[in-house]
This record gives C-alpha cells, sequence and structure tokens, in this order.
C-alpha cells in the first residue's frame, strides 16, 4: 500500500513539473544598476515590486558609486559567484566592454534582459556576438534626444548656439541622446552645436564643463543636460553664472533637483523617463519566459516612453507619478 503511494506521489510531480508554468524552486533574479542614482533606485522599485509578485528571490547587486565598466564589471561577477540565477537584469554601461562579462552569464544558464541601456547596437534579433538577451527595455534615446532638441529651438526662435553636457561615449544611451540631439539642431538653419562635452557622470564636473564653456561662447542660447549629472552640474553652473532664466535648459531626467529647478525657472522643460516599468517589465518578461520557454516569445526591445515635464504641468496630480523619488 505505502508503495502504492509513493509510486502515486512521484508520477504526480513528474506530471506536474511537465506542465508550463509549473516550477517548484523560486526563480532567482539579480538586478545590476548602472550607478548608485535616483534614476536606478527608481528602477529597483519597480524591479523589486514585480519581483515579489511572482514569488521570485531578488538579489540586488551593490550600486557602483561611479558609472562605468571598471566599477560595474567586478561587482556584476562577485555578486553571481554567490548563486546560481535564473535571470539578470543589468544596465550596461559599455556597449562593448560588458559583451564578454554577460556571454560568460549567459553561458552559465542566466537569462539576460538589460534595461536602460544596451549592448552592441542594441539589436538582439539579428545573429551577433550580442544577439543573447532577451530583450532590451529602456527609452528611445535617439527620439528623445531630437525632440529635445526641436523642443529647445522653439524656446531660442530657432536660432543661435546651443550645447551639449554629455557623460560616458561608450553607453547606449548616451550615445543614442546626443545622435538625436545633433540631428534635431541640423533642422535648424539658424541654429548650430557650439559643442559637447563629457563629464563622465560626475556632477561638479559638469558644472565646471558647462561655466568654462559659457565663458568661451557668451552667446550660448540653450543647453542639453544629458542625463541626471550631467543636467544637475549643467544647470548649477548657469544658475552660479548669473544666467538662470536667461540661458534655456533642457534637462533629461525628473530628478527632485531637476524638478525643483524647473519649478524656480531654472530650467525650461526635463524630460522623465519610466524607470520603475522598466524594472517592472524585465521581471514581468523574464519570468514569463522562464516559466514557459517554449511558447513565450520575448520582444526583443520594449520602449516604455516618456514624458515631458514643463511649468505649465509641473505641478499637475496626474505628472508627480513621474518624478524619480
Ligand atoms: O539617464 C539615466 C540613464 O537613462 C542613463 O543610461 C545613464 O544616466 C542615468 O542613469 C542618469 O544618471
Amino acid at each position: 500500500m505505502k508503495k502504492m503511494v509513493v509510486a502515486l506521489l512521484a508520477t504526480l510531480m513528474i506530471a506536474l513539473v511537465a506542465v508550463p508554468g509549473f516550477s517548484q524552486a523560486k526563480l532567482r533574479i539579480l538586478f545590476m544598476p548602472g550607478v548608485a542614482d535616483p534614476f536606478y533606485f527608481t528602477m529597483e522599485k519597480g524591479v523589486k515590486a514585480a519581483a515579489d509578485k511572482a514569488g521570485a528571490e531578488l538579489v540586488v547587486a551593490e550600486y557602483p558609486k561611479a558609472w562605468g565598466p571598471e566599477n560595474q564589471i567586478p561587482i556584476l561577477q562577485a555578486t553571481y559567484a554567490r548563486g546560481k540565477f535564473d535571470l539578470l537584469l543589468i544596465a550596461p554601461t559599455s556597449t562593448d566592454a560588458l559583451k564578454a562579462p554577460l556571454k560568460a552569464i549567459y553561458d552559465k544558464g542566466t537569462e539576460i534582459i538589460t534595461v536602460d541601456t544596451f549592448i552592441g547596437d542594441g539589436d538582439y534579433s539579428k545573429a551577433s556576438d550580442y544577439s543573447f538577451p532577451l530583450s532590451y527595455i529602456g527609452s528611445d534615446n535617439v527620439l528623445g534626444g531630437k525632440q529635445m532638441a526641436e523642443q529647445l529651438a522653439k524656446m531660442v526662435g530657432e536660432k543661435g548656439k546651443v550645447f551639449i553636457e554629455a557623460t560616458n561615449p561608450d553607453a547606449s544611451s548616451v550615445q543614442g541622446r546626443v545622435k538625436g540631439f545633433t540631428a534635431g539642431v541640423t533642422e535648424f538653419p539658424n541654429m548650430m552645436l557650439a559643442g559637447v562635452e563629457w563629464c563622465q557622470d560626475i556632477q561638479q564636473k559638469a558644472q565646471e564643463q558647462v561655466l568654462t564653456a559659457l565663458q568661451i561662447n557668451k552667446d550660448i542660447v540653450g543647453i542639453f543636460g544629458l542625463n541626471v549629472f550631467s543636467a544637475q552640474g549643467a544647470t548649477q553652473a548657469v544658475i552660479n553664472a548669473g544666467l538662470g532664466g536667461a540661458v534655456k535648459m533642457c534637462l533629461w531626467d525628473a530628478t527632485l533637483d531637476n524638478i525643483a529647478n524647473l519649478k524656480k525657472g531654472n530650467a525650461d522643460l526635463v524630460l522623465a523617463q519610466k524607470p520603475g516599468e522598466m524594472g517592472t517589465l524585465g521581471v514581468e518578461w523574464g519570468v514569463k519566459f522562464l516559466k514557459d520557454k517554449k511558447n513565450v516569445k520575448v520582444p526583443k526591445k520594449v520602449i516604455p516612453g516618456f514624458m515631458f515635464f514643463t511649468a505649465q504641468n509641473v505641478n499637475d496630480a496626474n505628472m508627480q507619478q513621474y518624478i524619480y523619488q
């Protein structure tokens, strides 16, 4: 009799495991952010909420104190060594330097979704040495950069010198924004790009670079602050130069600091990405795939879109959800 019960239970377990979506062990997810900043803190909230809802175990890697593969890769590899992960969500800080470390993790059986940034050219649909991630989930940075240029053109009467304060040339998001903004400026024959500076995601450096640019080009009419730290540094430089409100500021990333400057009139436009949604979608698609690999097709690109804050809508109730808290 006892043997019959054991045989029956064993049969039942084998049958259950064959059911798509049924798995006994908790899925283990690793989240590897790009740098310690409000954008990724907000993304982590989305990751955690989705992981909790899915009943998955989430490990959040230590936040790199500074941007760059030299900071991110050692943390990634040390955290990954702490046990088997089914899914890695990562914002690769370099389109090239993260290819090999991520391929090594993939070859160990961990599925990968890149969030916010991508490796290679971000097209994981074609055969290449970087087509192994399941998906890229992040903003359309080229479109956003172009729209920032077009909005800035409207503010300055489609004429004059503008400037980009950027961060790291090997980050896919930065490449896209510079490309898009530059293309946008060329649409206006009476506008010109006075220059691009690269602060390596160090706010103080952005502040110094913009101050220098303003001293060299007294006729700069507008500045694109390309991300959290470059935008905040650029705005502080303009304020310190006594040009707050005079030089038009288009800032990327809806941090409390950038929003406060918009409210004070030191900035004119703030682009809000949707980092929380990027994180949630990354977990949802990863879990969906892991639970039914045979039937689930993960889209190779998922673009959550972005919102624009202006002086007119910055206090609207429906806009508050887009501020990075
Ligand atoms: O702008 C975001 C992110 O989208 C970009 O990839 C890197 O910079 C930020 O994290 C802000 O610091």
